[in-house]
């Protein structure tokens, strides 16, 4: 890290390079840093060498966490390699009580840590064991080399805890194909900015490439390919195993009525037929909402979703529905007339989705669903969590949301498939979520947001780059303090040196800015 003008007088007075030191040590320690920012964070000039061949994980003796808890087990190795890329791990230095960093875990569900770091040893305290992730992931941010390849850490405390319990990223596989190893990558990167929801947005109009136990023919006929790109059961294990064990859940989103113009190659008569005048046109609109066979096969599709993904959320979407086939569409209007909707097609999406909401429920899952939802109807069960997608109006929408009690999920400032030249980082950086005119109750009803990266644009080729670290300025708005993270002139220098480490990890980071990075990407 010596710059190198400080470099040129290095062999000159010892008195001169003693005050070099005093010199690079604050350069060092400017730049030092962990992202997203821990809400209590103090770091003295002191600083620990650590030896790799020494160094080890180990639980403490009163921790409730021991070897054969496989989380963290499998963090410990996987943060070591990250820590120390050119050690493998000694077999026979294993239990070395110095420059050990110490796991102690009480008991359910939260995600704060302490961490301090002295000399000798770091301990490690935390609740639960995605605690446990979220702290080592710190602890190796602040692992750094000297020009030599020496490691050190200076001595530091942390108290750390989430400001949302809900950080997501959202990947759609319908627009394009991700291959298995990219969301895999995608997974490793999140867990570095502790997001902690992998919404997978998996279907949709294009391509349904999600293989069904239930319903073969949905990817059989409506993935882009029926062999090559699925997403078989065990690729959606594996998927859930990889992120449980960074501490991510896996939200998967089975959007309809809309957006489901894959669905009908695979399952005839799920679809509304649109007409032309008196007769079918040939082409397809959203879910016909009017059949009871639509009710059945969604409730056997829902009953296998509960099966395979275990996370208390299921996402039903229910946006942007078009509503010119519907009416287009005699049985449908017919229909309209018998329930009393006259022409407000609005109720007949509120009928369907308020029946998929209930199904939901009765599998004892709770619905995530797109804001058209509410605006189409504000009397839905009251445990829905409503996700903002819409630009301009979302204060708006986080008021009325929350004032009918709602919990509330922002996704509408966070479009990262969206591009502009220049650092568009700091608009994701410069969003205040509470910001909106309510009450604290009201407030407190945001749980989080998440970073959308819809896929029209975006395959394995470019999802990356175009993701970090662009996504990792929103990873610190869910995580951090607000008053201690507002002005992003002084997160940059931060930001830039955890691009650098994602680089160092593997993760194709795009540039900020003008620089370099002590390891490129290779
Ligand atoms: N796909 C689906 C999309 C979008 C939505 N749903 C979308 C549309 C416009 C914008 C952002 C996202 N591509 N299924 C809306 C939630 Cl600006």
């Amino acid at each position: 890290f010596l710059p190198k003008a400080l470099r040129t007088l290095d062999y000159m007075a010892p008195v001169r390079s003693c005050l070099l030191l005093v010199v690079v040590s604050v350069w060092v320690q400017q730049v030092d840093g962990v992202w997203p920012l821990p809400q209590q964070l103090d770091q003295s000039a002191d600083r620990n060498s650590l030896s790799p061949q020494r160094f080890s994980f180990i639980y403490g003796r009163d921790s409730a966490a021991q070897t054969g808890c496989s989380v963290l087990d499998a963090a410990f190795k996987r943060y070591f390699s990250i820590i120390f890329p050119d050690f493998t791990k000694g077999s026979g230095l294993l239990m070395s009580e110095n420059k050990s960093i110490r796991y102690t875990s009480v008991s359910n569900s939260d995600e704060s840590y302490n961490l301090s770091v002295s000399e000798g040893q770091a301990v490690l305290r935390s609740v639960t064991v995605w605690g446990a992730l979220r702290g080592l992931e710190s602890f190796s941010q602040l692992v750094y080399q000297d020009d030599y390849g020496s490691y050190f850490i200076n001595k530091t405390e942390i108290v750390d805890f989430p400001r949302f319990a809900f950080r997501g990223l959202l990947l759609d596989t319908s627009r394009h194909y991700l291959p298995l190893h990219a969301i895999l990558k995608t997974l490793d990167a999140m867990a570095y900015s502790k997001f902690n929801v992998f919404h997978w947005h998996i279907v949709d109009d294009p391509s349904f490439p999600y293989q069904s136990r239930t319903f073969p023919d949905l990817s059989n006929k409506g993935a882009f390919h029926p062999f090559t790109h699925v997403y078989t059961q065990s690729d959606v294990m594996r998927v859930i195993e990889h992120a449980r064990m960074r501490g991510i859940r896996v939200v998967p989103e089975f959007d309809s009525p809309g957006h489901t113009l894959s669905w009908g190659k695979g399952q005839p008569n799920l679809l509304t037929p649109c007409y032309k005048g008196d007769v079918p046109s040939g082409s397809f609109g959203p879910v016909d909402p009017t059949v009871d066979t639509t009710y059945k096969f969604m409730e056997s599709l829902l009953k296998e979703v509960k099966f395979v993904f275990p996370d208390s959320y299921v996402h039903l979407g229910g946006d942007e529905v078009s509503f010119a086939c519907w009416q287009s569409n005699p049985n449908v209007r017919t229909f309209m007339e018998k329930m009393g909707f006259g022409k407000d097609f609005t109720k007949l999406e509120s009928f369907y989705m308020e029946s998929i909401m209930n199904m939901t429920a009765a599998l004892n899952r709770t619905s995530i669903v797109w804001q058209d939802v509410f605006d189409y109807r504000e009397r839905i069960p009251q445990d829905t969590v409503l996700e903002i997608w819409k630009g301009e109006t979302y204060q708006a929408e986080l008021s009325r949301m929350t004032q009918a009690g709602h919990r509330v999920l922002l996704s509408a400032p966070w479009y990262i498939n969206h591009i502009s030249y220049g650092q568009d980082w700091r608009n994701s950086y410069a969003v205040q979520p509470q910001n909106f005119s309510g009450v604290w109750k009201q407030k407190k009803l945001v749980i989080g947001g998440e970073v959308a990266m819809w896929g029209e644009y975006v395959d394995a080729t470019n999802l990356n780059p175009r993701l970090w670290p662009r996504a990792c300025a929103a990873a610190e708005r869910l995580w951090s303090d607000e008053e201690k993270t507002l002005d992003a002139d002084l997160a940059f220098p931060r930001l830039e040196k955890f691009r650098c480490e994602l680089l160092r990890r593997g993760i194709q980071a795009e540039p900020l800015f003008v620089g370099h990075c002590k390891h490129e990407y290779d």
